[in-house]
């Protein structure tokens, strides 16, 4: 039987690009699905009835909810290229990070570009501390996973692609070659590998969303992260 292979995303969601990500480097056919969040489909609700957000992905019938547990879910399924390493310790070191990035990374980069006076300085040291903390992981290495790509570099991929649309439009500089040499090497070569390029959003239509995301909320581009996850450009 064939199988049936289904992501429920949108065109610019950092969340889905994981699963985008991790489905092109097993090779799995898979439908895209493009939700509008202001206006949800009525299969993303039934998919995803305790968040109601993208990604879902749906395998056979079977949803599966939340981005690193849908990469998860890949991996384990279909076993070429794999994303996790075998070694338990690396395993947990993979997933240590992978979190840390959801946990403080995206918040504390976010609050930088979306908060104003006090709250942004506070947070622009939060951002710097924990950027530190990821140039530290990468010495000696090329990718977070080593010489190949895994989940810490899928789960964190969304700076090599967002950090620039959000510096151009802010005017604000965060992940520069002078303080983070290896994070931006990384970006770098993350962002040259063909199916992650091919897959990043188009870089204007990003500008052009934020843009209009920060005319919305005043300059910095304000709001909370879910507000600019949901407000999507035509
Ligand atoms: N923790 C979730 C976050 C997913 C998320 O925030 N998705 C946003 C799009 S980028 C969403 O669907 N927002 C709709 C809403 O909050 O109603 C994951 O990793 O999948």
């Amino acid at each position: 039987m064939a199988e049936e292979v289904k992501l429920f995303k949108t065109w610019s969601s950092r969340f889905g690009l994981r699963a985008v990500w991790a489905l092109k480097l097993k090779g799995i056919e898979y439908e895209a699905i493009d939700e509008d969040l202001a206006n949800k489909s009525p299969q993303l609700l039934q998919y995803n009835p305790v968040h109601k957000k993208v990604p879902v992905l749906v395998h056979n019938g079977k949803p599966i909810a939340e981005s690193l547990v849908i990469v998860e879910y890949i991996d384990e399924t279909w076993k070429q290229n794999p994303i996790l390493p075998q070694d338990p310790y690396e395993r947990a070191t993979a997933r240590f990070w992978a979190k840390f990035g959801d946990e403080k990374v995206l918040p504390s980069i976010w609050g930088v570009f979306t908060q104003e006076g006090k709250a942004q300085e506070e947070l622009l040291g939060q951002a710097m501390e924990n950027l530190k903390l990821l140039e530290e992981q990468l010495e000696g290495k090329v990718f977070f996973g080593g010489e190949k790509i895994g989940l810490a570099d899928i789960a964190l991929g969304w700076l090599a692609n967002l950090i620039c649309v959000l510096e151009e439009v802010s005017g604000l500089e965060l992940i520069t070659q002078e303080k983070f040499p290896l994070l931006f090497g990384w970006m770098q070569n993350f962002a040259a590998i063909p199916m992650i390029k091919e897959s990043f959003p188009p870089h204007d239509k990003m500008i052009t969303k934020y843009i209009a995301l920060g005319e919305k909320y005043c300059p910095p581009v304000k709001g909370c992260i879910e507000e600019l996850c949901e407000y999507q450009t035509p």
